[in-house]
This record gives structure tokens, sequence and C-alpha cells, in this order.
């Protein structure tokens, strides 16, 4: 595969800077083997998350200059709003700092103990604010959405029979509303078809249920329906973007992703009386509704970041460029889920390191050794993230996919920074039995990932 070619030029420059082997060594065993913990000069190619670490265009800079620092009515608050409108459809919008923020919000207004919230697959910060109010998170993706191996083109859709199961079991008065997530992160970056948005709208319609949209990479999803969906090859994406949203009552934005900005949020909805509830939760926690946490000068990044991403020949590169890496790691021999995602390529650990059981963490080792090798940092989807103990019988569970994820920055990387990432891994492929388990020394009582410390096991 050719390497795609960036539609951008480079006008600013960051150096980054390859430590030696040794002080790698060093610093990783300093951070007890948990990437979290490194300083981010000490990283070469950082690919922890794609998440606020875009690249942001001359006209995003621009609009910063612009910023009214007012603080109620900013001109940005404005521009932000209409885009939105022309964007999604939606009459309302809260700006709020970043993505949880506005689940927060969202929840806590339309939620209450013992609900249920069901979705294709729930993000984590998702689940974590639906699950601290007590309500209970259901995933409810399609079968195909489970197994990283096989081959489907919307492996992010949620399975209609699912939704009305839960909706008889559970009582539609107990579900404040549906969710989308699209493009579905936790599943492996996948996309949702506009079929499945219509059905599951339509479901929604039958039951009087709401559907909101966990729409972070809102644009890739639409590139991948014009891409593999009949029907779309002529639309534009804004066109896309525009049906996408007509099935839904809302949304909810980090707009750290498809955005491209380095801090911000947004919910958008039709309702107006919603409006005005989450607006009083906004105000108490976020700030002002017209700026809901973000400077003036924030609101517009994100107002001309999403007009950016809706470039078609942006989320061609976009697109091309995550495949070009989990082409060259695939060819390489190393197992991948495919199909591949928008905004990052998974490695499958399990399968990788054999050599290495679940309970001693295989996919951080795989994690360890990228920084030890190449000064990359990834980041481990597995063991280390979602193992529990199960309270009764105090018997450790692993998760179903021990998966490392290797997530791509917008804008950010060449495709020469991809190769290089690639030949890191292929040396680690050819010593991967030398690879070692860890063990946990410090475990924090929830969200352990974070600020784990381990050993490694001779
Ligand atoms: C990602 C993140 C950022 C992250 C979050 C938690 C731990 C490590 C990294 C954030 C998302 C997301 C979706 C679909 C909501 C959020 C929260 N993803 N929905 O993938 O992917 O947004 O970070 O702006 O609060 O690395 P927020």
């Amino acid at each position: 595969m050719k390497s795609p070619i960036e539609p951008f030029r480079i006008k600013v420059v960051e150096p980054v800077k390859l430590l030696d082997r040794a002080e790698r060594n060093r610093m990783i065993r300093e951070a007890g083997f948990n990437v979290f913990k490194l300083p981010a000069e000490a990283i070469f190619i950082d690919l922890l998350t794609d998440s606020g670490t875009s690249a942001m265009s001359d006209n995003q800079w621009a609009g910063m200059m612009t910023g009214d620092e007012s603080y109620a009515g900013c001109r940005n608050f404005y521009h932000l709003k209409e885009t939105v409108k022309d964007i999604f459809g939606f009459d309302f919008i809260l700006p709020t700092h970043q993505g949880r923020a506005a689940e927060n919000i969202l929840f806590h207004t339309m939620a209450k103990k013992g609900d249920f919230i069901p979705s294709n697959i729930h993000f984590d910060t998702t689940r974590a604010n639906i699950e601290f109010i007590g309500a209970v998170a259901l995933d409810c993706v399609i079968d195909e959405g489970l197994d990283p191996e096989l081959e489907h083109p919307f492996k992010g859709n949620m399975d209609p029979q699912k939704l009305e199961k839960v909706i008889e079991e559970h009582g539609k008065e107990n579900i404040p509303l549906v969710a989308l997530t699209i493009t579905n992160n936790s599943g492996g970056g996948q996309p949702v078809s506009m079929q499945n948005i219509k059905e599951i709208s339509q479901i929604c319609k039958k039951h009087q249920l709401k559907l909101f949209i966990d729409a972070a990479r809102f644009a890739e999803n639409a590139y991948f329906i014009k891409l593999r969906e009949e029907g779309y090859a002529d639309k534009t994406i804004h066109a896309i973007v525009k049906e996408m949203f007509s099935y839904a009552d809302g949304c909810w934005v980090s707009a750290k992703k498809d955005a491209m900005v380095n801090i911000g949020g947004f919910i958008a909805l039709k309702d107006g009386d919603l409006f005005q509830k989450l607006q009083n939760l906004l105000i108490l926690q976020e700030g002002f509704p017209t700026y809901g946490g973000l400077a003036g000068r924030d609101l517009e990044a994100v107002a001309r970041g999403l007009r950016d991403v809706l470039h078609e020949d942006y989320l061609k590169y976009r697109i091309q460029h995550t495949a070009y890496l989990a082409n060259l790691i695939s060819e390489a021999g190393v197992p991948i889920v495919k199909p591949i995602g928008g905004h990052a390529v998974y490695i499958d650990a399990k399968k990788f390191l054999p050599h290495i059981p679940q309970s001693k963490f295989p996919g951080q080792a795989l994690t360890v050794a990228m920084y030890r090798e190449a000064g990359i940092r990834v980041v481990e989807i597995g063991s280390l993230m979602f193992a529990a103990k199960d309270p009764e019988t105090g018997q450790w569970k692993y998760p179903e996919l021990e998966l490392v994820r290797l997530a791509i920055p917008r804008r950010v990387y060449t495709s020469s920074h991809l190769e290089y990432v690639a030949e890191a891994m292929v040396k680690i492929r050819d010593k991967k039995e030398s690879l070692k388990g860890l063990k946990l020394v410090y475990e924090p009582p929830f969200l352990r990932h974070f600020t784990a410390e381990m050993e490694e096991i001779d």
C-alpha cells in the first residue's frame, strides 16, 4: 500500500526527541511500567490517544485571536450555535469543557437511580457517569462487533432485537434515553450505518424514547457511510452528517476528537424544555450557558474545527493514514482488529503473546516493549484496564479482548512516523518470546490503569 498524501503542509513544528535505550529503560522503570506516568517529553511518538492531541489549522488558530471573552453572549458562542445548527440540525447548544462534562450534565438531568441506558457500546466515561448515579449502562452492539477477526462494514451497529428486548424487560418508563456511540470507540473505532441509525430511531419513536448520539467521531463515521453504504457515494459529508443527526433527538460531543481542538465539548438538541433543564446544571457546574467552561477563543476553534473536518480530502487521507499503519503492522504478521477503524489500530495482544497469561498483563507487556524499543507510547485496553475481582468468589475475571491501541492524533504525524512505528513492531515481533509478564505492586481502588505500578516477572 502506498503512503497517503497529506492534504496540508506544515507551518509550525514541534521538536520531538528520542531518548537513548538506557534512558528509556530507566524512565519506564521509574514510571512503574505504567506509560500514563511517563513525562510526555520522554516520548518520541505519542499514540496514547487521539483526544485533544490534534494539530489545529491556521484557520482555527486565526479564529483564536477573534475570541470575545465577554462573560455573557460572546460572539463566538453565536458562531458555534449557527455552525452546529447548520451541520447537525439542532437548535439548542450547551458548550462544556469536554465530553465527560456533557455526559455528567445529561445523565444527572435525565436519568435516576435504577434506570437503564442502552447503547451499542458505552465509552468508559459514559458508563462511569451512568453508574455514578446508580443507573445501569447496557451494551447492545451486534454480535459481529465483539469478534476481533470478523470483517463487517458496520461493526459498530446496535442490534435492534437486543434493544427491543431491553425495552421489553426493563420497561420504557425506566429508560430515559437510548445512546449510540459513533464511531464505536470501545469496539475498535467501528462505524454505525445510516440504515442502523434509522432503524434504532424508529424503535425509539415507536416506544416514545429519546435517541442521543455520542458524536465524538461523527465525521469519520460519515466518511465510512460514504465509502461503504449503498446510496451515499455521491453525497457530501455535510449532507450525510445532516441525515445521520436528523434521526436523533440530540447528541453530545467531545470536541477533542473530530472537532480537532485541544479542549472542548457540547450538548446539542431539539427539545427546548429539556434544554432549559440542562442549562440549570450547566450553570452550576460548567459556567454561564454562552461559554460553558470554555474561553470565547476555544468556542471559535470548535466552530472552525467542525467545518474543517467535513472536507472530504482530509477524511480520505485520515482513514487511509490509519489504514496505512494498520496494513504495515498486519503484513508483519502482527494480529490486529479488523476491519480497520477510523482513529486507531488495535493489536490483539492475547494472540500475539500467547506465552503471557492474562493474569500477567500481555497487553501491558507489549505497551512497555513499544516504549523500550522505540520511545512510542500506546495504551493497553485489556486486563490492566478492565479485569475485576468477583465480589463473591474473590476470583479475577479477565476481559474477553486483550488489546493494545495505537491512536493516531489528527494532522500531527507523517507517514514516515508511522513507518517508524511499524518497524518497531517488526523488531518486537522478532523477539516476542523474550517479552516478560508483569505483576502489580500498587493498585488504586478504581480506574487502576491510570496510576497502578508494576514490576516485571522474571
Ligand atoms: C480516548 C478518549 C479519551 C480518554 C478518556 C478516558 C481515558 C483515556 C482517554 C473519550 C471519549 C470518547 C467517546 C466516544 C466520550 C469521551 C469522553 N475518549 N465519548 O478515546 O472516545 O470525552 O475525553 O472529552 O471527556 O482516548 P472527553
